[in-house]
C-alpha cells in the first residue's frame, strides 16, 4: 500500500496520532503537501462522505475522521502558499434565528471543509439581518441554513426574503438543511437547493457552484 492509501485508510479509520505521524513522515520524505492533501487526507475523507451517506459510518466516527483530516491539514498548510490552496468556493453557513442546535451544521462544515471549501460559521441563533450583512462583508457564493425546530424554518424564508429586499438574492446560492426541513419547503420558500445530510450537502454546493 502506498503511503497516500495509507494516510486516506488512517483518515478513514479516525486515527488522529496516525495522521499526525504519516503526514509528517511524508512531509520530511518531500511528498509535495497538495498531493498529500489531494491524494491521502481528501481521498480519505470522500470515502467517509459516502459511508456516511450510505448509512455505514455514524456522527462521532465522522467528526473522528474529520479531526484526523484536520491534523493533517495542519500540518501541510504552512507549506503551501495561499494562491496554491485550492478554494472549491466560499460557503456563509449558519443556524437560523432561534434555533441553537448546531451539531448537524458543524457535521456540514467538517465536510465541506473537507471537500476544499472556505467557510464562514456565523454560528447559532442567526438573524436575517446577520446573514445579509454576512453576505455583504463575505461575498459567498453559496449561504446555508440550519433549523432543526419546525418554529425556526420559518426564519429561513425570511432570510431569504430580506436578501431579497437588498438586491442581494441573486448574488449568491442558498440552501437549506435540518431534520425538518423537505425538498418541498426549499421549493416553496425560493432556496436554491436542499439536502438531507453533510454529504449530499457538499455535492450539492458544488454543483451549484460550478
Ligand atoms: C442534540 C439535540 C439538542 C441539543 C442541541 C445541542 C447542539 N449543540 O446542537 C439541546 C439539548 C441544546 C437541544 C435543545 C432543544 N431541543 Co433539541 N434535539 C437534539 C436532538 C436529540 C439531536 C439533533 C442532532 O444533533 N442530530 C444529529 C445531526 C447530525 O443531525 P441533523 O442536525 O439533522 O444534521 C444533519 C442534516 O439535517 C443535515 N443538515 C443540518 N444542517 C444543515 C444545513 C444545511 C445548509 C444543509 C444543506 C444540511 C444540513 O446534515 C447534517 C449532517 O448529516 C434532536 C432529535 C433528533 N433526533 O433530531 C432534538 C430536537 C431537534 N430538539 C427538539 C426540541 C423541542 C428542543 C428544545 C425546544 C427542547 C426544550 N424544550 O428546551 C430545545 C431548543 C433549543 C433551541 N432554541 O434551539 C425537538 C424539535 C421538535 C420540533 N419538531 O421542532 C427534537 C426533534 C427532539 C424531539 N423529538 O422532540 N436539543
Amino acid at each position: 500500500m502506498s503511503d497516500f492509501d495509507s494516510l486516506a485508510q488512517i483518515v478513514i479509520s479516525g486515527d488522529f496520532g496516525g495522521a499526525k505521524t504519516l503526514t509528517q513522515k511524508m512531509i520530511d520524505n518531500g511528498v509535495d503537501p497538495l498531493e498529500i492533501i489531494n491524494q491521502g487526507l481528501m481521498a480519505g475523507m470522500n470515502v467517509v462522505g459516502v459511508r456516511f451517506k450510505a448509512g455505514d459510518m455514524y456522527v462521532p466516527e465522522v467528526m473522528m475522521s474529520a479531526r484526523a483530516m484536520s491534523t493533517g491539514i495542519e500540518l501541510v498548510k504552512p507549506l503551501i502558499a495561499d494562491k496554491d490552496m485550492p478554494s472549491a468556493g466560499k460557503v456563509l453557513i449558519g443556524t437560523v434565528k432561534g434555533d441553537l442546535h448546531d451539531i448537524g451544521k458543524k457535521l456540514v462544515v467538517m465536510m465541506m471543509e473537507s471537500a476544499g471549501f472556505e467557510i464562514i460559521d456565523l454560528g447559532v441563533d442567526i438573524d436575517p439581518a446577520t446573514f445579509v450583512k454576512g453576505v455583504k462583508e463575505h461575498k459567498p457564493q453559496v449561504i446555508g441554513m440550519s433549523a432543526l425546530l419546525t418554529t425556526t424554518m420559518l426564519s429561513m424564508k425570511d432570510t431569504v426574503e430580506a436578501l431579497k429586499k437588498e438586491g442581494l438574492r441573486d448574488t449568491v446560492k442558498i440552501i437549506i438543511g435540518g431534520a425538518p426541513i423537505t425538498q418541498g419547503f426549499a421549493d416553496q420558500i425560493g432556496a436554491d437547493g436542499y439536502a438531507p445530510d453533510a454529504a449530499t450537502a457538499t455535492e450539492l454546493c458544488r454543483r451549484l457552484i460550478a
